[in-house]
């Protein structure tokens, strides 16, 4: 019996063991050594002994992750060594005079070293392990007390249960952010849109919110992580002596540190450090919201101090802030191309995310409703990177006694036809199609952009104008302009009249695929154009194939299928090819090639990340063009990841299968490798 015991208590140590090294070789490498699915075997063959044997089971067993019975409070805990908070920087004069200040106090006039690394926008933490098993997870709270949250901290992947390898302190507190990457954020409130549940305001709050749970298991399921960034509390051993050799050491101990952390030897190289994180904030993984510079020597650390609740050897440059409060002046419903009506707020201009925000979308009917907004609410404006700017949350306590609620139209704004939401969608569209006037705008300023006809010349001001003169009506009017009447428009001259309608005469002859896409067709994008002109080869070929047929086609599912095959039997719109044909407009057949035939025919590719020259629509598109199969997710059937920075758990799960991953360069060599010029 006690043989048999011995021999468990080794399979489950074995076990741990591995499973301990693949925890760490998957979070704090980011280099998974087994796939998933091997990880969770060894993780099922762990969890059904101690199930068998719950007397063996050890508070730093990984299969301890998973949350505990649910607290009814947390606990109020003390900081041996405060948790203190960071002072700010504004500018670069700022961060110059910060450098003056240290260089002063040290009496020093040569430079000094400083460690710099991204601020993630998250929580702080104070973790407390115990001869390298961790004891406590605390809050910061206000800097001297915070709460017990151990059971909590306790579910993150990228906490360690216990410390690796040895020479660590008896009584080590490691220091650090929790937070939220962006990809596991947007996934989170996407699911709780569809469960009506709690949806976010940003990564932060959810981190907050998600480590603050009195139900652990709650927190198990958010996706949350820690880098760490600093210790606190040291007994019984030594560190080393400068910030980022400790950095280093915590990263042996099974850490994740952040990958971007430098040393730079002067004042001016963090400032240029400062600028390149800058560029490179909107595509990293997570938020940040600005730079840490922290003298890198402790020695000189401890000389310098602290002043107040703030040390003098550290400074958080901050980057223009992401969210603002603004006034709320009013809602306006915009029609699009294909009648959704989408109401925009109009906004007190605001400075927000680097660039001053007057309008922000308010997506749906549903979305008012959910935000609970009026006009003349204040309310929280976000920008992130290149996203449309959002209205997050409403401050309710501002809100003026005459605000006024929002009543979604229930006839279109612009032509009075009928609005219709489709039982299951959460857009509402205007049923007026091409006799609605906005509609019609929209469809002609589509038809002439860049990807479409490209028309050179014609920008959505001037259809609005053409339109608004009644000098066209749609898309076929534009090849009957006269220069005359165009000329006579305002703030246009002969010589720009005469511009405009060249460059009508010159987008005349044009590709199937560009004519395909500039049709407007819903759901027919730039790549499924594409595709649609390489499977079929010509027009009358698209317009005479059932919804079968064209669910044939590689990406063309049921719903494209249908959008595809209704708009070609509507008779208007066979008058309008036919009408555009006999203006001119022209294009040559594609030879129809066999899937099977193209070069990367059977072959499955990704692409994540940010790309410089594409965006994502377009790399697919030339994928889709050699006969590659683009997918959203990395399997085992991947063939090839295209990644760019910001590229996540994608990359990491590519990584993990052994599928081949190529940066953007490698792709552009790829697509000219089977001449596309690009
Ligand atoms: O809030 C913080 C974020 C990041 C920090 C910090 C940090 O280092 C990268 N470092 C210190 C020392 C403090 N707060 C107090």
């Amino acid at each position: 019996m006690s043989n048999s015991l011995t021999e468990l208590q080794q399979k489950i140590s074995a076990l741990r063991d591995e499973l301990d090294q693949h925890n760490y070789a998957y979070y704090v490498l980011d280099d998974p050594k087994v796939p998933d699915a091997e990880y969770d075997r060894l993780f099922q063959e762990l969890k059904a002994i101690e199930a068998d044997h719950p007397e063996l089971i050890t508070p730093d067993s990984p299969t301890q992750r998973v949350g505990a019975i649910p607290l009814s409070a947390f606990e109020t805990v003390q900081h041996q060594v405060p948790m203190l908070s960071l002072d700010n920087a504004f500018s670069d004069e700022d961060l110059r005079d910060f450098d003056k200040r240290v260089k002063d106090r040290l009496k020093s006039n040569v430079d000094i070293e400083y460690a710099c690394e991204p601020k993630l926008d998250g929580l702080a933490i104070s973790l407390i392990y115990r001869n390298g098993v961790l004891e406590r997870g605390a809050t910061r709270g206000d800097g001297q007390n915070g709460e017990d949250i151990t059971q909590n901290v306790r579910t993150i992947g990228t906490v360690p249960l216990k410390l690796r390898g040895n020479g660590y302190p008896e009584v080590l507190e490691v220091r650090g952010e929790i937070y939220m990457p962006k990809d596991g954020f947007e996934k989170l409130n996407q699911q709780a849109r569809l469960d009506g549940s709690k949806v976010f305001v940003n990564p932060r709050n959810a981190a907050a919110g998600s480590l603050r749970m009195l139900d652990s298991r709650i927190t198990a399921k958010r996706p949350l992580e820690l880098c760490a960034y600093s210790v606190g509390l040291v007994e019984g051993g030594d560190m080393a002596t400068t910030h980022t050799e400790v950095l280093q050491q915590l990263n042996g101990w099974g850490f994740k540190i952040n990958k971007h952390m430098a040393t730079a030897k002067s004042i001016e190289e963090c400032l240029s450090y400062h600028q390149k994180l800058g560029e490179l904030r909107d595509g990293l993984a997570y938020d940040i919201d600005g730079i840490v510079f922290k003298v890198n020597d402790l020695e000189l650390q401890r000389e310098l101090g602290f002043v107040s609740r703030a040390p003098r050897w550290a400074i958080a440059y901050k980057f223009p802030a992401q969210e603002q409060v603004t006034k709320l002046v009013d809602v306006e419903f915009q029609v699009g191309r294909t009648g959704a009506v989408t109401p925009v707020a109009r906004l007190e201009p605001v400075f927000v995310g680097g660039v001053t925000v007057s309008n922000a979308t308010l997506h749906n009917r549903d979305e008012i409703e959910r935000l609970g907004v009026r006009v003349g609410d204040s309310v929280v404006i976000r920008r992130a990177g290149d996203v449309i700017p959002q209205v997050v949350s409403v401050v309710l306590e501002r809100r003026p006694e005459d605000a006024r609620e929002i009543v979604f139209p229930d006839d279109c704004p612009v032509c009075g036809s009928p609005v219709e939401t489709v039982a299951g969608e959460a857009v509402a569209r205007c049923t007026g199609g091409l006799t609605c006037q906005a509609q019609r705008k929209e469809a002609i300023k589509h038809y002439a952009s860049r990807k479409a006809m490209d028309i050179e010349g014609l920008g959505d001001k001037l259809v609005e104008q053409l339109v608004d003169e009644q000098l066209i009506d749609s898309v076929v009017d534009l090849y009957s302009l006269d220069l005359e009447a165009v000329s006579n428009l305002e703030r246009m001259g002969q010589k720009s009249a005469q511009n405009l309608l060249d460059g009508i005469e010159n987008s005349k002859q044009t590709t199937l695929p560009r004519f395909i896409y500039a049709l407007g067709i819903r759901e027919v994008g730039e790549a499924t154009a594409r595709t649609l002109a390489q499977s079929l080869g010509s027009l009358e070929a698209i317009a005479a194939a059932d919804t079968e047929q064209l669910q044939t086609i590689n990406d063309v599912g049921p719903v494209v299928a249908h959008f595809i095959h209704e708009w070609f039997c509507r008779a208007e719109h066979q008058q309008l090819v036919e009408a555009l044909k006999e203006a001119g407009v022209s294009w040559e057949n594609l030879a129809v090639k066999e899937v099977a035939e193209l070069p990367l025919a059977g072959q499955t590719y990704v692409v994540t990340g940010t790309l410089e020259r594409f965006s994502r629509d377009e790399a697919k598109a030339f994928l889709q063009e050699l006969g590659a199969k683009v997918a959203g997710s990395v399997s085992k059937k991947t063939q090839c990841v295209v990644t760019g920075p910001g590229a996540g758990s994608k990359l990491t799960k590519a990584q993990e299968l052994g599928v081949e991953v190529i940066d953007e360069q490698a792709f552009v060599d790829l697509l000219r490798g089977f001449g596309i010029n690009v």
